[in-house]
């Protein structure tokens, strides 16, 4: 195996990337190779292109140019290209929030083709919005709460409903002073593209301001305010377990692919896949398999179970298995070059939102109230493709690992319950605070072309493991960590005694041998579940969630979307680790603010927040790094040591 070949921990992908690059297929991992070295200037944050009379970037090292045209100087672009960036992933959580709230308001109307699965849900989240659920009708309550929501997107003063619902009230308090608690998404965005257009604003301490808003938003509008919906109209996730690698693509098969986010159309693949698999008999296959890509993936992985095959970076290699029918997206990190692959095979690559198409793919137009329909058309498809297959461009993979996933709150309560029924936070806590537990980490974010893919999640989750940190993940680092054995049993020598100790009662006492040593909370939207989880224990002790011994990690980050649900965390006072450049080292003082103590009475994350962004590229300083942080919020908190 030649070294400049390896791309991924997962050796499955080294095989089909070096079978693609034989037969001339470009993959994005081959396209990064021709662009070895990214732009130096992007890369540092100096590169202005907000205006036609740039674009301008700022020389190094005091040399050339130190201000656009426009006099903006460096700090002014690399605080308001953060901001853009903010803006990029916010409004893409945003719109997920949006449209789910749209789909509960259609399913109470009854004009749609779902319905309201999540009761229990339903009725906690109406009480926590102060809407009157006595005697009245599920379908009622659904509609209120989707009013709640959309009034998210259009109320013109006070704060947004999901904020009030989820936040501590002293963070609240803290973001009012500051000036930063967001009144409704739409306005907020709109507001922020406005800021960083040419000629308005130009402080860079203002600019930071505004991505902590951005990061808010994103918390509240976009994470939780879409989790929450989605338990309610699909049900809350529980304890599940599945399969992942690509073994769980099925030669004899119809194998369809969902890939995006949005739940609401694949959960209508995972049901009409079933329903149709006669049809799939007919043309002469074993019947229909569904499998999961990036966050679409996990969202039909921790309600249905349904096996995972890929996370973002290898996208395009698993269309070089040659056995998929069909490629169902809908929207977000969905590469563009998995058409041009498609085209290599037999695979149709299927959009199905008006704003997301890609050239030369088939289009089937999706809406709730044709769901049925259109995803009985996406199905017959992939069915259709089957007979199309060339057999001598397969390549099969027997792997599979085994892992659990499922780990919503509720699940977790549940299984706390099993150990103390009047008081279940108790066990945790009374592990963390005798040290059996150090604290908790957050593995999430995605996998990223450039980086040796999987290589910085495992690494990062077990020195974490080792050191007796209780792990949760989402997201693509969900699908890295479940590969490498850490979401089933097996990965259990990686704990710490002590932690193992813990995994084991808590398990035990749900029938479990153990729980997994990390626990699978779902894609990145239900980041809102470990944010809940911290809230829900900080709120048990009486302090606040920046005094936890907590903090997050996103080894392999590639995505604007990832940025900010860090900013939302570091607008609670998490610590956040990337592991890939945020790009913003062109200003000194960006980075400072980010990532350094505060040197003077300015801005300073840690300083007004209690926690910082930890840039790290080598996982196992970064890990390091994190279990000081934790140490350092055991030792304030008054922990054992
Ligand atoms: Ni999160 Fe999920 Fe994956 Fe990254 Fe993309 S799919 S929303 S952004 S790459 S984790
Ligand atoms: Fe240049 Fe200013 Fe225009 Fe940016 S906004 S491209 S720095 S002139």
């Amino acid at each position: 195996h030649n070294h400049t070949q390896r791309i991924s921990l997962d050796h499955d992908f080294e095989v089909l990337y070096e079978k693609a690059c034989e037969a001339g297929i470009e993959t994005a991992f081959s396209r990064a190779k021709q662009t070895p070295v990214p732009c130096p200037f992007g890369s540092a944050g100096v590169c202005c292109r907000h205006c036609l009379e740039g674009p301008c970037r700022i020389g190094f090292n005091g040399k050339g140019p130190q201000e656009g045209i426009c006099g903006a100087n460096g700090d002014t672009i690399v605080a308001r290209n953060l901001l853009t960036m903010m803006i990029e992933g916010a409004a893409g959580h945003a719109e997920h929030g949006r449209e789910t709230a749209l789909a509960l308001l259609e399913a109470s109307e009854g004009n749609s083709d779902y319905q309201i699965k999540g009761v229990e849900k339903l009725y906690q989240v109406a009480a926590g919005l102060g809407i009157e659920t006595n005697g009245k009708a599920v379908e009622d309550i659904g509609k209120q709460v989707a009013l709640k929501a959309l009034e998210d997107f259009q109320k013109q003063a006070g704060a947004m409903n999901w904020l009030t619902l989820h936040a501590q009230q002293q963070s609240i308090d803290k973001w009012d002073e500051l000036g930063i608690t967001p009144v409704n998404v739409h306005l907020e965005i709109s507001k922020a593209v406005t800021r960083t257009s040419m000629g308005c604003d130009a402080d860079p301490v203002n600019l930071l301001l505004g991505c902590l808003t951005m990061g808010l938003v994103d918390g509240f509008g976009g994470l939780h305010l879409s989790s929450d919906l989605q338990d309610i109209l699909f049900g809350v996730p529980k304890l599940v377990k599945s399969n992942f690698r690509l073994g769980v693509i099925k030669k004899e098969m119809v194998n369809i692919a969902v890939h995006g986010h949005v739940p609401l159309l694949s959960e209508k693949i995972v049901e009409w896949s079933r329903k149709l698999s006669e049809e799939a008999k007919a043309a002469g296959a074993a019947g229909i398999n569904v499998v999961g890509i990036c966050c679409s993936g996990n969202e039909v992985l921790m309600r249905h179970g349904i096996p995972a095959a890929s996370s973002f970076s290898s996208q395009e290699l698993v269309i070089v298995t040659g056995m998929l029918e069909a490629m169902v997206v809908d929207v977000q990190c969905i590469m563009p070059g998995i058409q041009k692959v498609a085209e290599c095979y037999h695979t149709e690559i299927i959009t199905t939102l008006p704003y997301v198409n890609i050239a030369g793919s088939t289009h089937v137009d999706f809406h709730t109230d044709k769901a049925d329909k259109a995803a009985q058309d996406i199905v017959r498809k992939a069915i259709a493709n089957f007979p199309k297959r060339e057999h001598q461009k397969i390549t099969s993979f027997t792997g599979t690992v085994e892992a659990y996933a499922g780990f919503s709150n509720e699940q977790i309560i549940e299984a706390l319950s099993a150990l103390n029924k009047e008081d279940p936070l108790k066990p945790l806590l009374d592990a963390i605070a005798s040290g059996a537990i150090r604290g908790v980490a957050a593995i999430v974010g995605c996998t990223n072309v450039r980086e040796f893919q999987d290589w910085g999640n495992v690494t990062v989750a077990k020195e974490l493991l080792k050191n007796n940190v209780l792990v949760v993940a989402t997201g693509c680092s969900a699908h890295s960590l479940a590969k490498h054995n850490l979401m089933n049993m097996q990965g259990l020598e990686y704990c710490g005694e002590s932690l193992r100790g813990v995994l084991k009662a808590i398990g035990q006492a749900v029938g479990l041998e153990s729980l997994p040593p990390t626990l699978h909370m779902g894609s990145c939207v239900d980041n809102s579940r470990p944010a809940d989880l911290l809230t829900a224990v900080a709120n048990r002790l009486g302090v606040e969630v920046k005094d936890l011994p907590a903090v997050g990690s996103c080894p392999e980050t590639h995505s604007p979307k990832a940025l900010v649900i860090g900013t939302y965390f570091l607008a609670n006072g998490v610590d956040v680790h990337v592991g890939v450049n945020p790009q913003v080292s062109g200003s000194q003082f960006v980075t400072d603010v980010l990532c350094n103590g505060a040197k003077d009475d300015g801005l300073n994350l840690e300083k007004l927040f209690g926690g910082k962004l930890i840039y790290e590229k080598d996982p196992v300083k970064a890990a390091a790094i994190l279990l000081r942080r934790i140490e350092e919020k055991r030792l304030a908190l008054g922990l054992s040591s």
